[in-house]
């Protein structure tokens, strides 16, 4: 099947839904009951990560099922066509090869000519030189003064990678250079991110793969203005502003030179970009080399993902098990939950990388995809989720798979006097399993009664349990593991989309709202009463926008 037949049509779907009706109501408690090794069988190892999908609600028959499935969808083609280059992003008609972002030197890949892992060490190795100049202050300012502050203004794909990596691998960070990141055309963000700062220190890296992302360039050019109201001089841009595009005639007009420009490629998707030269903040912070092992983490991870068979591939279970719990056992949504206050802007970067290429109602040949497609991730970093969300994923109505991910040590070891020298980190790793194992098997009402709790709280204080989970681990939170997590998630949401039959890498549902935005824009700068061309309410609130813009306070 490769898209043109609906997968909810096929007969290894139709052979899931009656083994959904067979295993459906079956409890994680019998399940484990059943298998006393299940713990450990259902887990793999690979790029430095473990995963125990073992409290997810399968059985063998579930799992034979779904990697059939995954052989009838054409993973295995579709997986070797992406990181041949060949244009599986249809409806865009691109390769979608972030894949060789991460290849070795010594790989060759041929694109219409052109080596695409030469093109991509070569700007590997500027971005080395220039990170390392930032770094150990060789890049000056237009005054002479050292570069302390680097502002990415950058949206969406342009954003959320370098700002979640530059937070994930904040331990590993030069910690004299501070990073900021810009995104919203709230004035706000960029208003609060240069308050105080000095321009001659202040560093712009404007990222924007079309550079014509209203966003960006209208917070780039008021970047430019404050910069320019403390220098007094246009040839201040020339170091105090670099660009990451690949649309080199719009960045010179904005007066940033081709030396000063780190290109990309039409076959890297904003959303899957960290480890182009969108990641420049991120190899400024950590330095080429820790760069180099993130990407070498996102390699080995892509060489799992390429080789693995599918019955012990991580990225393909994981894919596999959303299908599962999303299409059969009807979950609407995904928790992440990283027990790692470094992986706090992981959620949000999942968020894009997920619904943003999976949110899609047709398949690629245009036709209805007949299921439910993208959950909706959501999640926040353990523990603090567990006093305020938790209670649902427990008791709720609804079914909220959760991704746990966990470490084995901690970067930051805090022990109370007189315990273990990280004896802080037992405890919140002792929450990490406590909330998975509670998730999958509850509490009867006899376990409640037996504690001796009045019969009147008793259905308030059963736990049905059966909720599924992954659980990942990996032994300390690295620019390699990173790299591996996100790889991971990346061939994820690939295998998904795959079995949808979708494109995973068109975004047209983002290009809509940019050209309404820009529509409506030229009409809020008109004075003139708005044009009827809205409906009612749309037109109503343009007026009702005109008349709070012109109150005085
Ligand atoms: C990502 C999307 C989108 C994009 C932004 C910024 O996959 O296409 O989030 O990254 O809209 O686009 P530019 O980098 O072109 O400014």
């Amino acid at each position: 099947m490769t898209g043109m037949q609906a997968a909810s049509t096929h007969p290894a779907w139709q052979a899931l839904v009656s083994h959904h009706a067979h295993i459906g109501s079956t409890h994680l408690r019998e399940l484990f009951a059943a298998d006393p090794e299940r713990g450990t069988r259902w887990s793999v190892s690979a790029a430095g990560l473990y995963l125990d999908y073992s409290k997810n609600r399968v059985d063998d028959e579930t799992m034979a099922l779904l990697v059939a499935l995954a052989c009838h969808c054409g993973l295995q083609e579709r997986r070797a066509a992406m990181f041949a280059g060949e244009l599986i992003n249809t409806t865009e008609q691109r390769a979608v090869l972030h894949t060789a972002l991460r290849a070795p030197p010594s790989e060759r890949l041929w694109i219409e000519g052109t080596d695409v892992v030469r093109d991509v060490q070569a700007v590997l190795a500027r971005m080395a030189t220039f990170s390392e100049q930032v770094r150990n202050g060789a890049w000056r300012g237009h005054t002479g003064k050292r570069i302390r502050h680097v502002i990415n203004i950058g949206i969406g794909g342009s954003d959320l990678g370098p700002a979640m990596a530059h937070e994930s691998l904040r331990h590993y960070s030069q910690r004299d250079l501070d990073l900021r990141f810009v995104s919203n055309i709230d004035g706000t963000a960029l208003a609060e991110a240069t308050r105080g700062l000095d321009a001659a220190q202040t560093l712009f890296i404007v990222c924007s793969k079309s550079f014509g992302t209203m966003e960006t360039l209208t917070n780039a050019q008021a970047a430019r203005a404050w910069s320019l109201r403390q220098l007094r001089d246009e040839a201040a841009v020339a170091r105090h502003f670099i660009a990451v595009s690949t649309n080199a005639r719009a960045t010179a007009a904005f007066g940033i030179a081709p030396e000063q420009m780190f290109p990309l490629w039409d076959w890297v998707g904003g959303r899957y970009s960290m480890a182009s030269a969108i990641g420049l903040s991120t190899m400024i912070a950590i330095g080429p080399d820790r760069f180099g092992d993130m990407l070498a983490g996102m390699r080995a991870m892509d060489e799992h993902f390429r080789h693995a068979p599918i019955e012990r591939n991580m990225p393909a279970l994981m894919g596999l098990l959303a299908i599962w719990n999303n299409n059969f056992l009807g979950a609407a949504t995904q928790a992440v939950l990283p027990y790692e206050q470094y992986l706090s802007r992981f959620p949000a970067y999942l968020q894009q990388l997920t619904m943003e290429s999976n949110g899609k109602h047709v398949t690629r040949a245009g036709q209805p995809v007949g299921c439910e497609t993208s959950p909706i991730v959501w999640g926040e970093p353990g523990t603090n989720g567990q006093h305020s969300f938790y209670q649902l994923l427990h008791q709720g109505t609804r079914l909220v798979p959760c991704d746990f991910i966990g470490f084995g040590q901690s970067l930051n070891p805090i022990g109370a006097e007189g315990a273990r020298i990280d004896s802080q980190h037992d405890l919140l790793m002792a929450n990490l399993f406590a909330q998975a194992e509670a998730l999958a098997f509850g509490k009867t009402a006899v376990e409640v009664r037996s504690e001796g709790v009045p019969e009147a709280l008793v259905p308030h204080r059963v736990f049905e349990g059966n909720r599924p989970s992954n659980m990942l681990l990996a032994r300390q939170l690295t620019p390699h593991t990173l790299g591996a997590l996100v790889a991971l998630y990346e061939h994820s949401v690939f295998t998904q989309g795959v079995i949808w039959g979708i494109d995973s890498f068109d975004q047209w549902g983002v290009e809509l709202g940019k050209v309404m935005a820009e529509k409506t824009a030229a009409e809020l700068a008109d004075r003139e009463p708005a044009a009827t061309i809205h409906d009612s309410s749309t037109h109503a609130l343009i007026q009702r926008y005109r008349q709070l813009r012109e109150e005085r306070a």
